[in-house]
């Protein structure tokens, strides 16, 4: 017998990132012993990013759960002991069903889960239809993106549809407005930097912080935290006053144009702008006049302004330049927030919300903390499902968290790869299957491809994906076998959706890897002028936003906790505090990991100079940063990256693993969104003081 078999496995990235790359698994005698990024795909172009190119080390991390555990120990302390598969599921049903049966009823069960995977399986099939058959309180999973979701729908309409990046090459001017595109869609800004090889083109970004993206980019443009809007105003004001609009797309493909030009030039000229956003009249004319006179233009619309009190009218505020300077008209130009509205996937064939009882009621998961403690209207949370997620860590307000899962009458079950901080606090814990060891398919929120990740290796230990777990699950509460089906139907219900799907079968997707939807290769959403609106047009005067109570038109909305909008809260909290993600984690993923924590080195806190200065601070000197909702330890970092009043926290560490066991979430704020109910992480005013070196909780 030869001793060692070598196979070459397609499989794909998984983690919560808009590249969903491709890799290459090489496998010897059931073991992967290696993984690359797969030079045949088109966006991927055989490279992965650096936290990715060591996943084979997380796979086979020492720390890797490798069997259920029941806690012996108080909760968050982390103590456990094994039991068997048996066990476990016995025991979560038999809590399930008694709960089901209590007066409180089964809307006192809560899943709590976002996206440690992307798969359509893994995140979002079996999982929806075992709580919806259960009839537990539906999650609304809004931490991310629903605040700019819901602003660029009512602007562009249904779905979120957007420039496609492979024109991206083709730009002469390509904006990276909140987006620190060269860490967090790092495939995409190597094609922006070939647009400026080839092209010439001129690179900005827009961000409070010189981030990463920012300093590699040819224009830095800094405006106050919370205030894009604003910009995007200011910009609108100096394009019509100097009549540089695109009038013909603007008749043609829009509504409410003179009314929105009517309000930028009586209500936003540049000088009350510079105001609001700090960015100087000479720079706000530069770039209006540079948007509306080049062409490509693309806008990468991403998450930073989204976080904030006005996120949602800062997205769709900024989703009408396009229609204003006409660059939908190219390939590759307008703008990109997200390309998953693109996908037409059978989600509701997959998750079956018809089977959810009319009436259960949401929880939305940016308050988890209000709803652990009873805040919420409905019966009390009375047990937890957490699975591709790590609350303890991620969640804002993360005092009121910590103490909801703490509590000793909740029943709380987390399935995951490893020991999280929120697993910590668990009654159960069940180890989960790394993205080698099950069957998925993937669309992308940064591209076009469908995706099929076929698995490389065996299940390690007694590992068991997602959707075997509801499977086992679904079986013990009795419920019937036809709603929880295989992998491989699953599969094909998933693709059994609208025209952008037509032709990509299972088979297909197995023998090609990658299949891109049904779209031109030229593909330009709205170059024809026809937007899936109400009025089939770009809206820049929206009917609906009148009837969900807000301005028709763009405007300015400010942040929650701003200096100018809040001084009384700025006099005893003056820094607003941003914690976008650092280059070596991906979310909280990543953060246990030996060899990406080493790169990250500890949790750091980047200010101003004189706002150090004036506080005794010195470089690589501890603090505490702290608000009314919590604290966190980090070390300045004097990097000239942020104006005085502003500072940044990168994250996002495990609490376990951090000097003083606690991560910048505890500060921020559950406060929602204008939009969607998303998320205000950056909304976050916080005061920074000189602290003693901080010991950490446990080591591992
Ligand atoms: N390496 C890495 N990559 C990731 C992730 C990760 O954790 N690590 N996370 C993934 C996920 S889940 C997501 S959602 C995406 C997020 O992708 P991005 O949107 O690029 O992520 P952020 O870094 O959160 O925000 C981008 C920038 O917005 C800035 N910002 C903050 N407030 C404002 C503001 O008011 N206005 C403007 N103009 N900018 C502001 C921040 O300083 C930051 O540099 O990245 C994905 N990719
Ligand atoms: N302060 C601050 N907080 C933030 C953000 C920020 O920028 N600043 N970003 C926010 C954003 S954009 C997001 S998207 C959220 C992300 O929040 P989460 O979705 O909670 O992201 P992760 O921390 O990566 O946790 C995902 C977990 O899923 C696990 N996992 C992976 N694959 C599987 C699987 O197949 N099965 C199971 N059961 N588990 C699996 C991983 O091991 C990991 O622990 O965080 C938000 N929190
Ligand atoms: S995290 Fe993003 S860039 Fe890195 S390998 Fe995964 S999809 Fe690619
Ligand atoms: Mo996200």
């Amino acid at each position: 017998m030869p001793s060692a078999e070598l196979r070459v496995v397609r499989n794909i990235c998984p983690l919560d990132c808009p590249d969903t790359c491709s890799m290459r698994v090489t496998v010897r005698d059931g073991v992967a012993i290696g993984l690359k990024g797969d030079p045949d795909h088109p966006f991927t172009r055989g490279f992965l990013c650096q936290k990715m190119a060591k996943y084979l080390d997380r796979v086979y991390g020492d720390d890797r759960l490798m069997h259920p555990l029941r806690r012996v120990g108080p909760k968050g302390a982390g103590r456990f002991e094994r039991i068997t598969w048996d066990e476990a599921l016995a025991s979560i049903a038999s809590r399930f069903a008694a709960i089901a049966d209590s007066p409180d009823g089964p809307q006192a069960i809560l899943p709590y889960s976002y996206y440690g995977t992307m798969g359509k399986l893994q995140a979002s099939s079996l999982d929806r239809r075992f709580f919806h058959r259960l009839g537990a309180t539906k999650l609304d999973r809004a931490i991310c993106a629903s605040a700019g979701g819901v602003g660029y729908e009512y602007t562009v309409g249904r779905g979120r549809l957007g420039a496609d990046p492979m024109g991206t090459p083709r730009c002469r001017l390509i904006i990276n407005w909140g987006s620190n595109t060269a860490h967090t869609n790092s495939h995409h800004w190597s094609l922006m930097v070939e647009a400026r090889r080839t092209q010439g083109a001129t690179i900005v970004t827009i961000d409070p912080f010189r981030s990463p993206t920012a300093r590699r980019s040819d224009w830095h443009v800094a405006p106050r935290p919370g205030t894009d809007a604003a910009l995007a105003l200011g910009l609108m004001h100096v394009i019509w006053r100097e009549g540089l609009q695109d009038g013909d797309y603007l008749a043609r493909a829009t509504v409410g144009a003179d009314m929105l030009r009517r309000r930028v030039l009586e209500e936003y000229p540049p000088g009350r702008v510079a105001g609001i956003t700090g960015v100087d009249v000479a720079t706000i004319e530069a770039l209006a006049r540079k948007l509306a006179t080049t062409r490509p233009s693309l806008i990468r619309l991403n998450y930073g302004m989204q976080r904030h009190g006005g996120g949602g009218m800062a997205v769709r505020t900024i989703a009408c330049l396009p229609a204003i300077v006409g660059s939908w008209r190219d390939h590759g130009g307008g703008a990109l927030l997200s390309t998953s509205g693109t996908y037409d996937f059978a989600m509701d064939r997959l998750t079956r919300p018809d089977l959810s009882p009319p009436g259960t009621r949401t929880i939305n998961m940016n308050e988890l903390g209000r709803a652990l403690a009873g805040e919420l209207p409905g019966p009390p949370v009375k047990a937890l499902y957490v699975y591709n997620s790590n609350p303890a860590a991620v969640t804002p307000d993360q005092r009121r968290v910590l103490a909801g899962l703490g509590r000793d009458d909740l029943f709380t079950v987390v399935h995951e790869l490893f020991r999280t901080d929120t697993a910590d606090y668990a009654d159960i814990v069940l180890p989960a299957t790394s993205q080698l060891e099950h069957v998925d398919i993937l669309g992308s929120y940064g591209h076009h491809d469908v995706m099929y990740n076929a698995p490389a290796i065996a299940p390690l230990g007694e590992c068991r994906s997602n959707n075997d777990v509801f499977r086992a699950l679904a079986a013990r509460m009795g419920f019937e076998a036809g709603l929880f089906p295989d992998d491989e139907t699953l599969i094909r219900e998933a693709l059994h959706g609208g025209p952008t799907l037509a032709g990509i079968t299972p088979e297909r997707l197995m023998a090609e890897g990658a299949v891109r939807l049904n779209i031109p290769a030229d593909y330009a959403p709205f170059a024809d002028g026809a937007f899936p609106t109400p009025s089939g047009k770009c809206e820049l005067y929206s009917e609906r936003m009148l009837a969900d109570g807000m301005d028709p038109l763009p405007t300015y909305t400010p942040p929650l906790e701003d200096p100018q909008a809040r001084p009384d809260l700025a006099a005893r909290f003056p820094i607003q505090l941003l914690s976008p993600p650092r280059e070596q984690f991906l979310n909280s993923t990543f953060a246990n990991n030996p060899r990406h924590r080493a790169a990250a080195g500890d949790p750091t806190i980047e200010l101003a100079d004189e706002d150090a200065r004036s506080r005794s601070l010195g470089e690589g000197q501890w603090a505490l940063v702290y608000n009314d909702r919590g604290a966190f330890h980090a070390r300045v970092a004097l990097t000239g990256s942020v104006r005085p009043g502003v500072a940044v926290a990168t994250g996002i560490y495990w609490n376990r693993l951090v000097p003083g066991g606690s991560n910048a979430n505890s500060t921020t704020s559950s406060a929602l969104a204008d939009m969607g109910g998303g998320a205000t992480f950056f909304d976050n005013l916080v005061e920074v003081r000189a602290a003693a070196a901080p010991p950490t909780l446990q080591e591992s």
